[in-house]
């Protein structure tokens, strides 16, 4: 983009994706079903599985059937302009290399590899933007994080701005920095996060990524547009900058069990109620452990994309 904004006016459609160690499970531990959004299974509300077997995990995650250039596909298929996908979710768990904390995807996995990285190069190829989604607050595995553990390894205290310091700060750094340029930078659920952490994260972006748009879900008022609540399509203008983000079922994370898929109908009326009002409307998708994408997901923004490809752009 030549200008931060101009991607919420010509990119009015994205693609959400919710990728990570939850999606191993699809809302299942030891054979029992949690209902409920899959990212958040560790969380007690769920499962309330324990740190340290949370993040024995990862020697299992190996998501052989990852291909970026195929969900660039389905995206640019659906008429999706650029992708946003969780490179780190609550569970603190990195969806890519990173050099601030070992657990990641490239080095605590037996996969091995870098997918944010993948899937911004097959992005770029494919003239489709990408983005990030980090959980900059919550962290439930990394000492101080905003729900996470309260102590380090050592048994001594830890504070949020242990956390900020030495994972979150530097974690964005990351992210801003090794993919080359980026379209925006998705934080979420920033809670009670004091305002200068926010400040510091937003400047950071900003100065990395100087056409990035951070999303409102950064806190404190200090994101570039609004983000409504999710899964609101809103039924009168919406003054500003804003978006609606929505889920292809009902999970935003793969989850065994849900088969609520919206119907590219749906899909459409959704997308069009959104952009008709001067949004953005971007859509989720539950990728598998395995790292593919589940079928239906897959034909019905197909579907959908098959009729906006029958009308001229306006
Ligand atoms: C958050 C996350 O906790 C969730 O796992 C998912 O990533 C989702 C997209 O975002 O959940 C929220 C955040 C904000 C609202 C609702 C759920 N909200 O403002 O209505």
């Amino acid at each position: 983009n030549a200008r931060r904004g101009q991607l919420f006016d010509e990119g009015n459609y994205a693609m959400f994706i919710h990728w990570g160690l939850y999606s191993m499970l699809g809302n299942q531990v030891d054979g029992k079903t949690y209902y409920g959004i899959g990212e958040w299974i560790m969380n007690p509300r769920m499962a309330g599985i324990p740190v340290d077997e949370y993040k024995q995990l990862a020697k299992r995650f190996n998501p052989v059937d990852f291909d970026a250039k195929k969900i660039v596909a389905i995206a640019k298929d659906a008429g999706m302009k650029y992708i946003v996908i969780t490179a780190k979710h609550h569970d603190g768990f990195a969806m890519y290399d990173s050099d601030m904390c070992d657990f990641n995807i490239a080095d605590a996995t037996p996969w091995q590899r870098d997918p944010m990285g993948e899937l911004a190069n097959a992005c770029r190829d494919a003239g489709l933007g990408i983005g990030f989604y980090y959980s900059h607050n919550q962290d439930w595995t990394f000492p101080g994080g905003g729900n996470g553990p309260k102590v380090d390894d050592q048994g001594q205290a830890a504070t949020f701005d242990d956390y900020f310091v030495n994972k979150c700060l530097p974690q964005v750094n990351e992210i801003t920095t090794k993919y080359g340029p980026i379209e925006l930078v998705w934080f979420d659920t920033p809670g009670k996060m004091p305002k200068h952490y926010v400040q510091q994260l937003v400047e950071l972006v900003h100065k990395n990524q100087p056409n990035a748009l951070v999303s409102g879900r950064a806190g404190h008022g200090l994101g570039d547009y609004q983000t409504l609540g999710d899964m609101e399509v809103p039924h009168q203008n919406v003054p500003g900058m804003w978006e609606s983000v929505d889920t292809t079922n009902d999970s935003w994370a793969y989850a065994w069990y849900d088969e609520n898929w919206k119907s590219p109908k749906e899909i459409l009326k959704r997308l069009v109620a959104c952009v008709g009002r001067g949004g953005t409307y971007m859509l989720n998708i539950g990728p598998k452990g395995d790292g593919s994408v589940p079928g239906r997901a897959a034909a019905s923004l197909k579907a959908a994309g098959d009729w906006i490809r029958r009308y001229p752009q306006v």
